[in-house]
């Protein structure tokens, strides 16, 4: 009934760590998307928000702080317990130091347009948690850090999300899956985005299938206001 829209941009850890060519874990094309970007925080979103993984330097999605052999980035595994209540448990991949606060990696990339962001959102500063979505950790009983993205996009009577930024399988797709949770209408703007492992991303579009975020593409109809 409601013909209310009040669309969000949500930029996602547009950061040097994740781009190439001094990235610590940089994602192909990573720094290709800039443009696009840009284009968009050209737009009249009613909050453009760009979000920085900012981790400590003992983070515990870091390789480095785990003993050997179960301590290779981008390979190994480890199970995190929830730190308010052990039962719960989540696996997780390990990685090579990034984002960690104070540092040129953590910086958002000097080309994209940051005098037309609105906020930015920092997350991941809990040491004991991995948290790839910009609202929250993944654990549910209870959560254990949140940021204060929910709070800025409810209080601002945002409607609709529309995501980009980096990575496509890791934050990306975490922010999104929250944001609907959250209530909004959730868009994923497909060109705006490059994946750690895009051979991943058919299993990501079914989860977004199954909680109704769409991937659109930048000229789509959604954004023509
Ligand atoms: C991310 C891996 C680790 C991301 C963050 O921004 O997608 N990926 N931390
Ligand atoms: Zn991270």
């Amino acid at each position: 009934m409601s013909s209310r829209f009040k669309p969000a941009l949500v930029l996602v850890d547009v950061q040097e760590d994740f781009c190439p060519p001094n990235g610590s874990l940089a994602v192909q094309g990573g720094r290709d998307i800039v443009p696009l970007l840009n284009e968009l925080l050209d737009r009249p979103f009613a909050i453009k928000v760009a979000t920085k993984d900012f981790h400590p330097p003992d983070h515990i999605s870091f390789a480095s702080n785990h003993d050997a052999p179960n301590n290779k980035p981008f390979e190994s595994t480890i199970t995190i317990a929830n730190p308010l209540n052990p039962s719960e448990t989540q696996e997780t991949r390990l990685w090579p130091d990034h984002c960690v606060q104070g540092t040129k990696g953590a910086e958002l990339l000097p080309e994209l347009n940051v005098t037309k962001v609105h906020e930015i959102v920092e997350k991941g500063q809990d040491t004991r948690v991995e948290m790839y979505s910009a609202f929250a950790d993944p654990f549910k009983s209870p959560c254990v850090s949140k940021s204060r993205l929910a709070k800025l996009l409810h209080d601002a009577e945002i409607t609709d999300v529309f995501v980009a930024g980096l990575a496509a399988d890791y934050c990306v797709r975490y922010t999104a899956l929250d944001a609907a949770r959250e209530g909004f209408k959730t868009r994923v703007i497909g060109e705006a985005t490059r994946a750690v492992d895009p051979s991943s991303m058919d299993s990501v579009l079914k989860e977004y299938d199954e909680a109704g975020v769409t991937v659109i593409e930048k000229d789509d109809e959604s954004l023509s206001w």
